[in-house]
């Protein structure tokens, strides 16, 4: 069954050609039948995450491998849509190096010689809710001109981006006529996502992880959609990022070549713009912040209590306020993560010099903690950020917070309700389905976990900013990360990015499982180490 999928059916074919398509609309989708697509669903969207509009054909289309960028609007010719689109066509293009055009049939022409990409502004400013939405046609001529066409039309670069990683998705290389081919043509798809915060969190203080790995964890975060890096750079076991302004902090990274410098942590940034994701770094105080005194022995209490950090010393907040004070330079996305977790007072309370503050101030440890974590707070907002501090902050001072506070979510799915109830902007991240380092956890249980879960009120709603999948790094290094990370974070990813209605409706695993199967099989082909496919039932027989 040839006949949908020649691009250029010769005319002595017409009635067989007529024939075939008779069969074709008799007999619909299923007699699609392709080497290559054999045992794909023709039913199903091959596309992760699924976007929200989506139309398509039966056309096969075949795509030139020297594809050509046109762009148009104020922001096409933004070097970002330039840089994304080469590397986009060394993905697309991978297995088809040499591949001439006279093996291809009935005559050597290409419907895809060309993608247009048309971005209507010139601003390349990348903060929460930057405009992501795109709308991508896909469709063999249109009467008028013999070749097809591709186009991309977006509102800024980063739609463009994710238009273009979905027109990758569409394009699959097909081994019998070595040719790359988009399946099912016409496409037209209208997309964005439904939460503008989809995050992962690296830590790179439990393991050091080199700059090259940190960016292909960003890379394949882009495969996904997912647009927050959440880098916890520093914590208790470890400080490995240069802070000029206190020179000394690094003395507390494992050893002199497992550190970041001010430029190593700039590349980084760029790297991620480049694929319209943000990085919000983190330094978790005062409960996970041991690491610091290796530098400065007087941000501890004593030798004996050295977290949390000192909260009776100026020095303390001098530090905090220098570091966020060289921060500022790198990280320009207006979150900030002050953590401010799993804050045990105890060695507070029995350290003389403390526990003499804490009576001269009339404080109770607790009091203490609330007066470290708004301290820092004020330090945060002083330069302009946002900050976000995990959920025990609020669950232990909520009247007392700054209100624009974002409450990161961990300990179970209880808080975002509250949190939004009170009027606080949150980040569900619940522990149980959304940790990676739990490896226990199917792909269906990250997939089935809802951030608006509890939260029924259209304008409480609108406070959940989305969600993000946690990679801790006490159990992953180098030699584990992706595949720890990966396939599961594109359960979550789909959940942040798709119709909620979309993927509820019931028999989401039936019909997310060959997808997601199918999107880890992409993963790997772009070098990513994803983990096969884990569920229940182990490996889905063939239909
Ligand atoms: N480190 C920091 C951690 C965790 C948290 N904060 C954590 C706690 C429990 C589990 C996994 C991770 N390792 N700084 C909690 C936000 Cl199960």
């Amino acid at each position: 069954f040839t006949s949908s999928k020649n691009p250029n059916p010769k005319p002595f074919l017409a009635i067989t050609h007529i024939f075939f398509t008779l069969l074709l609309a008799l007999f619909g989708s299923r007699t699609q039948g392709h080497s290559s697509t054999s045992e794909l669903d023709d039913s199903l969207v091959y596309i992760w995450p699924l976007p929200s509009e989506i139309s398509f054909g039966k056309d096969t289309l075949i795509v030139d491998p020297d594809l050509s960028l046109a762009v148009g609007g104020e922001g096409g010719k933004s070097e970002i849509v330039r840089a994304a689109f080469d590397r986009y066509r060394g993905i697309i293009f991978k297995h088809s190096h040499g591949v001439s055009r006279f093996k291809l049939r009935g005559g050597s022409v290409y419907d895809i010689r060309k993608l247009t990409v048309i971005v209507n502004s010139d601003s390349e400013e990348l903060q929460l809710g930057a405009d992501e939405s795109y709308s991508l046609l896909v469709a063999r001529n249109d009467g008028r001109s013999i070749v097809g066409e591709a186009t991309i039309e977006a509102n800024t670069v980063y739609g463009a981006l994710r238009g273009l990683e979905t027109f990758s998705q569409l394009c699959a290389f097909d081994y019998g006529t070595k040719t790359v081919q988009v399946y099912k043509a016409p496409w037209y798809i209208r997309d964005k996502p439904r939460f503008g915060y989809r995050g992962l969190l690296l830590d790179t203080s439990r393991h050091y992880l080199p700059i090259d790995v940190i960016k292909q964890v960003i890379e394949s975060m882009s495969y996904a959609k997912l647009n927050v890096l959440h880098w916890h750079i520093i914590d208790e076991q470890s400080f490995p990022l240069e802070v000029p302004t206190y020179p000394n902090l690094w003395k507390g990274a494992y050893t002199k070549w497992e550190r970041y410098t001010v430029e190593d942590a700039y590349e980084i940034v760029n790297f991620a713009k480049m694929r319209g994701i943000n990085v919000m770094a983190e330094i978790d105080i005062p409960g996970h912040a041991e690491s610091w005194g290796a530098g400065y022995p007087d941000l501890w209490p004593s030798p004996s209590c050295r977290e949390p950090l000192d909260v009776t010393k100026n020095f303390t907040f001098d530090v905090v306020s220098g570091i966020l004070t060289d921060m500022r330079k790198i990280f320009p996305f207006e979150l900030f993560h002050l953590g401010g977790d799993e804050v045990n007072t105890d060695c507070w309370s029995s350290t003389p010099h403390v526990k003499q503050w804490l009576q001269d101030h009339k404080m109770t440890a607790k009091d203490a903690y609330q007066y470290f974590v708004l301290r820092a707070q004020e330090i945060a907002v002083s330069k302009n950020w946002t900050p976000v501090n995990w959920e025990e902050t609020f669950n232990t001072f909520a009247a007392n917070l700054n209100p624009r506070t974002v409450v990161h979510n961990w300990l179970g799915p209880g808080v975002c309700p509250k949190a939004v109830a009170k009027g606080f902007r949150c980040i569900f991240s619940n522990q149980g389905v959304w940790y990676l380092d739990h490896l226990d956890v199917p792909w269906e249980g990250l997939y089935n976990a809802e951030p608006l879960e509890g939260i029924n009120n259209a304008s409480e709603q609108e406070l959940v900013l989305g969600g993000e999948v946690c990679m801790w790094g006490e159990t992953a290094d180098t030699s584990n990360v992706q595949q720890t990370i990966w396939p599961r974070a594109a359960a979550a990813a789909e959940r942040l990015w798709s119709k909620r209605e979309t993927i509820s409706m019931g028999n989401t695993t039936l019909t997310a499982l060959p997808r997601l199967h199918y999107f880890r099989c992409l993963l790997t082909r772009r070098g990513v180490q994803a983990a096969p496919v884990t569920n229940k039932y182990g490996r889905s027989p063939p239909t």
